[in-house]
Parts: structure tokens; C-alpha cells; sequence
């Protein structure tokens, strides 16, 4: 008998054994504790947590939980109590948005909205399995299904009938198919029958996502190892995913305002004596900017925290002569700590013991810039402490900015071995758990670095890797792009999914990093950077001159004008960091954000336009094209330089000219602007400029507006003020300013658009006049003036009025 039962064993074993494919078969028990549900299945182990009326976290292992740990997530559960129900068929877990169905038998997963309509399942059959350590959920494809999102991948806006894998990868000079690139964003919102929802795989692992590419039944995500850990964030606006998505994993911090300013940079500038003479032909050229940024030859021998002496024999006093000239100075940081006798960083590594190590307990040894390098162990609090003490060489020089590049971690030969430890706070993990998160760590070092060194003024610090979180750290830029026309376009792209990811602050080499862009296409990329959040301007090591001035008088002036219009647009641009800082909302808005569910705006052809801010549509094209169709969602649309209206719901033929980046102004919109300056640290004129177009929607914009540099405004020196264009009350209504601050504009200057001849307002039942005005957003362009002469200002007509000492509520009747 016992034989026998031993014999029915060791077949059951050896049929399980032989399952190549592990799935969780049956529930065998559960146990509800608050919002939280435990349950067993025969061969795997789950943990549901309701984490808000919106949000449901998925745990799951085939073996019994781990240590809950994560980079990304910062926020605990909310409290809350969801209804938790059972029969023999299914657990069903309800929150007022969102139900969750947990089926017995087999365990399966279905997410509905309260009305009982499927938002998301496991695909029958498949669910979530194990193959070896590789864990991947299978859900099923809905009729129509669009992905967006995933962070920094290349390829089209709508993901569908593609797959991709997250692994940073140093990716010089990628084609704009290529993938896995530098940073890693395990986060992506489905869309389907007018829903939408998000899903973030929190797995530090190699993961893959699959969205139908060679199936047509499912989409699904998966690691190579760690466990299935998903956040599922259903609500009805793209807008409400990404903020929850952001209360998950962090919120930008609001960045110092001249890191808004232009940036001009190259692989390398120096010596000083260069750096002053760029500095110099900006300001003589009147080209606005703030930011010049140091590469690698401002090491010596590319030695991390090291200056090379006959280039840059006294770096503090060039960064005060630059702050005099009102510029701030970035340095780039790498990882890499060149392993050398009697050189100070490597040997104080080695004494605190920081770098990462083989499993013997050797330090690892990789090649980049200064030759064989260790690197510090970022996961590690002593790592990181280590790199703040090391950061007080730049502070002492007055170094603004610190840029981290080659963190994912880029080595030549680009494979780092998988046996090599990382602290992860004290619990080793393999280079295989660790790879994906070394870079938002080593800005996370960088960051808290900064902010303890100098404290009270915020850093701006940018990474080339990251994970889901980097937001709280970082800014991030695309890495070396080509200098191609595609390249320009796809770097929107790329942008635009980083703001749908939760980083709002994202910028992509302005001209390209590799290869010498023609004149037309340099001028283009220049005017859509002065619509991107990072705006700067950067080549590699071996192109030719690549500053405004370096392509001719018409490349100079058209790069001028955008870079004018962008120091002008400060205001808006600074209430639109502010907002990313509060809501996760990111400046850079693909259509796909606001007209969801319009198939329209996946369109190949229209797939690259994007609202910067609330307001502003861009509608970029390569440089060489003389006519191109716009899609214009509805509602209707001023064209920028003319106020001509445009019926929006439709495609429109645009003539293109390499003057002017086609950009449209959403009806009913408030732009506040300022008078134009060289730099952020230059006083202006103290006139607001408020733009209100016209319209028949009501709309409500949030000024902001504090010292740009410090963190008094979170003791309340601010100046916060509610705006509200409402046309059935035919009124514009000006809040009183919240906050402690008082605004650095003491007249405001209303300028309305599309409102015909109208003659007066009434300002809190005064009369005033209005006169008649004309803006021109861009100056004329001298190579349209062969006869010399003046080329026609292109402009639109206003009606204005100035109002003085204006702290008051203010209600604009029209
Ligand atoms: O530090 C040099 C470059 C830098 O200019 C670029 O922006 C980074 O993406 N860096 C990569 C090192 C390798 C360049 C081939």
C-alpha cells in the first residue's frame, strides 16, 4: 500500500516536473485582511491589494512572498476599505471606480469598471506562468486595443503589434526602431471601447512587453525573474491614469528656473578660454540662454571629480565670470571610477569600500573613458554617501548642473556579467536584479548629493538611464541621436511617451549628436526644442560647429526667434513645471492624452504632433517638406503668427515654410508671457503679457510664479493665481494671488484674440478702452528680403488694455 502511494507521488512529481510551463492552477485558500487578500493556489502565491479606489496591486511568486521592496513606489496603500466578497466561484474585491474578479478555478484575474464592463483580463489559459525564473502575465487582446506609453521606446505612438524589452543599453547613434535603448519604464496605458487604464510591472528584471507582435490573442508583459508585482490603475481620463500612476512612483520637484533657459553644449568645449568665447558670441548675438554644459575634456585624463589644470586652470573662477554673464555651468558625471594608485577618488572608494564586486568579493573591473574602472554601488547608502562627499568638488567650483551619463552602465564591450553584486540596501541582489535601477540610483546619489551640499538652491541634475521613478531625481535626454530628419521626429516621440511615463521633464540633443545636420534641418530642430521642456543644443566629438551662428544669417535668426519666443513663454512654461511638480502632468502632450479615443491622432501623419502645455499645439515636419497635412482635434485653433481660425475635427493641407514651425492655439486659451530677456536671471520689464483667445469652452489656467532657485516657496513664498476664461459668462475673472510672495509684474497687459472690434471692458465695474495692437511672435527672416526691403512683419491683431497695481480680485467683463 505505502509502496504504491510512494510510487503515486514520485508520477505526480515527475508529471509536474515535466509541465515546462508552471501555472497557478486552483485557489486552495484565501484569507482578507483589511484591503488586502492572501491567496494560495496550487502551485503559486498572491497578495491583492487594493492601494486606492483606482489603483489594485497584483503580487504575485511560486513560491510564498518576499521581502516587498521597490525603487519606484513611494507611496503606501491608501486608507481605504474596499467591499471584499466570496461565493465557490470567485473573490470580488470593489472600490467605487474600480472591481476586481478573482476566479477559483482556475485563478484568473478580470478587471471591470463599477457597471460590470471588462476593462482588462487574463487571457483564458494563460494568466500569468513561470518558465524556469521567467514570469509573464498574459492579457487578453481587446477588439481595437492601442498601447501607449512604456517610457523612452522608439517606434510608433500606438505600440500595437509590437514588442519591446527593457534592459538600458548605451545605444550610440540608435535607429528609431531600435530597442531596448537607455532607461527602462515598465508603465503603459491600454485603450480600448472608449476605456483606458494603466499597468506598471514593477520588476527590476530584464522585462518584455508584447503587444500582439507575433500573436493575435493576447498582450502581455513578463522578467526574467523577481516576481509578477503590477500596479492596475483604471480611470476614465489619460490625465487621472498618469496622476495616480505618478502618487505611486513620485512627482518631479519643481527645477531651478534657469535649467527652463537654453542650453548650449557640444562633446567638448575647452578650453576656458572657449567656453568664454561661446558664452560671449550668445550674448553678443543676442541668442538667449542660461546653460552651457561641460563634457569629458574637462576631466583630467577623463578622471571623475578631477579638473585638467592647463584647460581649466581655475574652474571657480570661470563659473563666477560665467554667473556674471548670467550662466550656469553643468558638468557631465559618469560612473566609472579609473582604478589608479594615488588617485583620490579611487582610493577613497576602495577604503569605504563602495564599489560593486564580484561574488569572491573582488572589486568589478569594467573599460570606459579613463581605462579599467570600478564602480560605486549606488543601491547602497554608503555608495551614495560616498558620491554626495565626492560632488563638493563641483560645488566648491560653482558648478550648477550635474549631468549623469553612462549609467545604464555603459562599458566597452557592453556586457556587464551577470555575477556581480549589488547592495540593494543591504539585501544583495545579482547584476541581473540591479541593472535597470544603477542609473535612478546614481541620480538619486547625484540629487540628494546636490541638495545636501548646496542646501537651499535646486539642483538640475540629467540622466541618460533610469526606471520608473527618475522623475524625483531627474531630467532626462534621449542620448546620442542622429542628426537626421527622422531622428528630429522621433525624439518627439520619445518625449512624449517619457510624459505619459511620469517624466515631465525630457529633452533630446537639439541638431543631433551624430552627424552634421543641413542648415534647414538644424533650423527646425531648433524651433521644436524651444518647444520641448530641456532645450538644449548638442553634437558629438567629431561633427562640425554646431551653435545657432554656425549654419548661416538665416539659421541664425530663425534660431533666434524661437529661442525669443520660448524666453518670452517663461511664464507659461514655469506654471506648466509647476503643474508637472503637483499633478505628474507632463509639459509634453501627445494627442493621445487629451483626444484619447480619437483614431486620428494615431496616424502615422499625425502621430508626432503634441500640445506643449494646455495650449499650444506643435505640429512638427521634416525640414524639407513644402506642404503637409495637420490633424486639428475639434474645437477650433489659432494659427499662432496670424489668428487665423481654424475648424478643428479635420485634416488641414499646410503650405511649410522653414520660417515658421507650424504651431496652433487652443480656443478659450490664457497664456501669460513676459517681455524678452537674455537670460533667467535678468530682470523683465514688469508687464505680465496675458494672451486670451477667444472661445466656447470655459478654461481655467494656474499661474505660478516664485524665486525660480529656492525652496522658500515651500514656506509660502509663492504667487499662485486662478485664471478663468469663461465665455457664457462673457468674463475673464483674475483670483486674487494666494501665497506670500507678490508677483514681479505689477501691471498686467490683457491682449485679446479673436474678439473682433471690441471697444471697452468693464474692470470690477469700470469702463476702460481698449486700443488696438499688433504682436508678432517671430521677426521677420532677412533672406526674404532680396531688394533690402523690410519683409512683412507677420502679426496678429489684438485689443489691449493695461492694468496697474493689479494684487486685487479682477473680474474682466467683455
Ligand atoms: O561624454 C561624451 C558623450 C556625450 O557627449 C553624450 O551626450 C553621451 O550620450 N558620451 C555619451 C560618451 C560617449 C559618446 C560616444
Amino acid at each position: 500500500m505505502i509502496c504504491r502511494f510512494v510510487f503515486f507521488c514520485l508520477l505526480l512529481c515527475s508529471t509536474v516536473l515535466a509541465q515546462p510551463v508552471r501555472e497557478p492552477g486552483n485557489v486552495t485558500a484565501v484569507s482578507v485582511q483589511g484591503g488586502e487578500i492572501r491567496i494560495t493556489t496550487e502551485r503559486a502565491f498572491a497578495v491583492i491589494t487594493a492601494y486606492s479606489p483606482a489603483i489594485i496591486r497584483v503580487r504575485m511568486d511560486k513560491q510564498p512572498l518576499g521581502r516587498d521592496f521597490s525603487y519606484a513606489v513611494i507611496a503606501p496603500p491608501a486608507a481605504f476599505q474596499p467591499r471584499i466578497t466570496q461565493d465557490d466561484r470567485q473573490i470580488r474585491l470593489e472600490t467605487d471606480s474600480l472591481t476586481l474578479h478573482i476566479s477559483r478555478k482556475p485563478f484568473a484575474l478580470t478587471f471591470l469598471k463599477p457597471d460590470g464592463t471588462v476593462i482588462n483580463a487574463d487571457e483564458p489559459g494563460l494568466g500569468t506562468s513561470w518558465i524556469g525564473e521567467e514570469v509573464t502575465t498574459y492579457k487578453t487582446m481587446q477588439e481595437g486595443e492601442r498601447f501607449i506609453g512604456l517610457g523612452e521606446k522608439t517606434g510608433n505612438l500606438d505600440r500595437k503589434g509590437n514588442a519591446y524589452t527593457n534592459w538600458n543599453t548605451d545605444a550610440y547613434g540608435y535607429t528609431t526602431g531600435q530597442d531596448p535603448i537607455y532607461a527602462t519604464i515598465p508603465f503603459y496605458i491600454g485603450i480600448h471601447h472608449g476605456m483606458s487604464y494603466g499597468i506598471f510591472f514593477d520588476n527590476s528584471y530584464r522585462s518584455d512587453f508584447n503587444f500582439g507582435a507575433s500573436n493575435d490573442r493576447f498582450s502581455s508583459f513578463g522578467a526574467n525573474g523577481g516576481e509578477m508585482n503590477y500596479y492596475f490603475i483604471y480611470h476614465e481620463r489619460v490625465a487621472d491614469i498618469i496622476r495616480s500612476y505618478t502618487s505611486l512612483t513620485g512627482r518631479m520637484p519643481l527645477p531651478p528656473l534657469w535649467s527652463l533657459g537654453y542650453q548650449q553644449n557640444r562633446y567638448s568645449y575647452y578650453p576656458d578660454t572657449e567656453v568664454y568665447r561661446i558664452a560671449q558670441t550668445l550674448r553678443e548675438k543676442q541668442i538667449p540662454a542660461d546653460g552651457i554644459t561641460l563634457d569629458i575634456h574637462y576631466m583630467d585624463a577623463y578622471k571623475l571629480f578631477t579638473w585638467n589644470k592647463s584647460r581649466f586652470p581655475d574652474p571657480a573662477a570661470m563659473n563666477a565670470k560665467l554667473a556674471a554673464m548670467g550662466f550656469k555651468t553643468t558638468v557631465i558625471v559618469d560612473p566609472g571610477i579609473k582604478v589608479e594608485k594615488g588617485y583620490a577618488a579611487y582610493e577613497s572608494g576602495m577604503q569605504s569600500d563602495i564599489f560593486i564586486k564580484y561574488t569572491d568579493g573582488k572589486p568589478y573591473t569594467g573599460q570606459v573613458w579613463p581605462g579599467w574602472c570600478h564602480f560605486p554601488d549606488f543601491t547602497a547608502p554608503e555608495g551614495r554617501k560616498w558620491w554626495a562627499k565626492q560632488l563638493e568638488i563641483y560645488a566648491r567650483a560653482g558648478v550648477s548642473g550635474l549631468w549623469n551619463d553612462m549609467n545604464e552602465i555603459a562599458t566597452w564591450g557592453q556586457k556587464m556579467p551577470d555575477n556581480v553584486l549589488f547592495s540593494i540596501e543591504g539585501n544583495p541582489a545579482t547584476h541581473l536584479q540591479a541593472h535597470n535601477v544603477y542609473g535612478l540610483q546614481m541620480v538619486r546619489a547625484s540629487y540628494e548629493g546636490a541638495r545636501a551640499i548646496t542646501p537651499g538652491k535646486r539642483p538640475f541634475i540629467l540622466t541618460r538611464a533610469g526606471y520608473a521613478g527618475l522623475q524625483r531625481y531627474a531630467a532626462i535626454w534621449t542620448g546620442d541621436n542622429r542628426a537626421e530628419e527622422d531622428h528630429m521626429l522621433l525624439g518627439i516621440r520619445l518625449m512624449n511617451s517619457l510624459g505619459l511615463s511620469g517624466v515631465p521633464f525630457s529633452g533630446m540633443d537639439v541638431g543631433g549628436f551624430t552627424g552634421n545636420a543641413p542648415p534647414s534641418l538644424y533650423a527646425r530642430w531648433m524651433q521644436i526644442g524651444a518647444f520641448t521642456p530641456y532645450f538644449r543644443n548638442h553634437t558629438g566629438i567629431n561633427t562640425k560647429s554646431a551653435e545657432p551662428w554656425a549654419f548661416g544669417e538665416e539659421v541664425l535668426e530663425i534660431s533666434r526667434n524661437y529661442i525669443n519666443l520660448r524666453y518670452r513663454l517663461l511664464p507659461y512654461l514655469y506654471a506648466g513645471f509647476h503643474e508637472a511638480s503637483q499633478t505628474g502632468l507632463p509639459l509634453m502632450r501627445t494627442l493621445a492624452l487629451d483626444y484619447t479615443h480619437d483614431p486620428k491622432v494615431y496616424d502615422t501623419r499625425f502621430q508626432n504632433q503634441y500640445l506643449f502645455g494646455p495650449s499650444f499645439l506643435v505640429a512638427p515636419f521634416e525640414s524639407k517638406q513644402d506642404y503637409a497635412p495637420v490633424y486639428l482635434p475639434p474645437g477650433r485653433w489659432y494659427d499662432l503668427y496670424t489668428d487665423s481660425l481654424e475648424e478643428g475635427g479635420q485634416e488641414k493641407m499646410l503650405t511649410l515654410s522653414i520660417q515658421q514651425l507650424p504651431v496652433f492655439i487652443k480656443e478659450s486659451s490664457i497664456i501669460p508671457m513676459q517681455s524678452l530677456i537674455q537670460h533667467t536671471g535678468e530682470k523683465p520689464a514688469d508687464t505680465l503679457f496675458l494672451h486670451v483667445y477667444r472661445g466656447n469652452a470655459k478654461n481655467e489656467f494656474v499661474y505660478y510664479e516664485d524665486d525660480g532657485e529656492t525652496y522658500a516657496y515651500e514656506k509660502g513664498a509663492f504667487c499662485e493665481r486662478r485664471m478663468t476664461y469663461d465665455p457664457a459668462a462673457n468674463s475673464i475673472t483674475l483670483e486674487k494671488p494666494a501665497g506670500r510672495s507678490s508677483s514681479r509684474f505689477s501691471n498686467i497687459a490683457l491682449l485679446l484674440h479673436g474678439f473682433g472690434a471690441l471697444q471697452q471692458v468693464g474692470v470690477n465695474g469700470r469702463n476702460i478702452t481698449l486700443k488696438k495692437d499688433h504682436i508678432a511672435f517671430i521677426q521677420p527672416v532677412s533672406r526674404f528680403d532680396p531688394q533690402g526691403e523690410s519683409n512683412p512683419v507677420i502679426s496678429c491683431e489684438v485689443r489691449k488694455a493695461v492694468f496697474r497695481n493689479v494684487n486685487e480680485k479682477m473680474v474682466i467683463q467683455l
